[in-house]
């Protein structure tokens, strides 16, 4: 459930990018921290070192305006891929509204995506939250590389490895030139203002 304060008349939102590692979370908010400058409200912070993996979290803090009078703020998280890192992975996710999954389209990522689902789907169960019934989207990245001759998962591939069951909204995506990034934020803070709104009650 998203962070109410009634006094200040706040909703804090909170989206978390998951995803295998390398696939293109931490990429993802550095191309939306450039690009919507106006809804930003903060700085990024990020924790990359050695070399450009996330050790703990990416962080971005977004404004949305106005819903019913309250302040809508969104914060967006990324979330360490590697297995090493499943205790800061889990949370990261706690107190989550909706996810925005970063799967890589490169072929031989596809069993780490899968895997990567997979955890999404213990770590939320873990918290009481079915993976069949948050906001949640799915990112298929890095979808540029197929110019690079680099071989990828083809779309219908991908759909039916992870999307098959859950049924949610997926946008082909290129982080890196931004194409796909706004319109897979987009298609997620949709369906979690829809959920704060059957939650509030509006
Ligand atoms: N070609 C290409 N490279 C990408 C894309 N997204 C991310 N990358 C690269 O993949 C590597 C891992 O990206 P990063 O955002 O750190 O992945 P994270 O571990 O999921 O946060 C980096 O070298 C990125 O530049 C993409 O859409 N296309
Ligand atoms: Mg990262």
């Amino acid at each position: 459930m998203a962070n109410i304060n009634l006094k200040a008349r706040e909703i804090e939102v909170k989206i978390v990018y998951y995803g295998p590692g390398r696939g293109g979370k931490t990429t993802n908010l550095e191309y939306i921290f450039k690009t919507f400058r106006k809804q930003v409200t903060g700085e990024m912070v990020s924790t990359r070192t050695e070399g450009d993996r996330t050790l703990f979290f990416d962080f971005l803090p977004m404004g949305l305006g106005k819903v019913k009078g309250y302040d809508i703020r969104v914060q967006l998280y990324t979330v360490p891929g590697q297995v090493k890192y499943a205790s800061t992975r889990k949370m990261v996710l706690k107190d989550v509204d909706g996810v925005i999954f970063v799967a890589d389209s490169i072929k031989a990522r596809r069993m780490k995506n899968m895997e990567s689902l997979k955890d999404l789907h213990l770590n939320l169960k873990d918290y009481g939250i079915s993976i069949l019934k948050i906001p949640l989207v799915l990112q298929f990245n890095k979808r540029d590389l197929a110019e690079e001759g680099i071989p990828l998962l083809s779309v219908s591939q991908m759909e039916l490895d992870m999307n098959r069951q859950l049924k949610v909204p997926s946008v082909a995506a290129s982080a890196i030139t931004g194409d796909g990034v706004g319109p897979t934020l987009k298609a997620c803070l949709k369906l979690t203002l829809q959920s704060l709104k059957t939650q509030m009650g509006w």
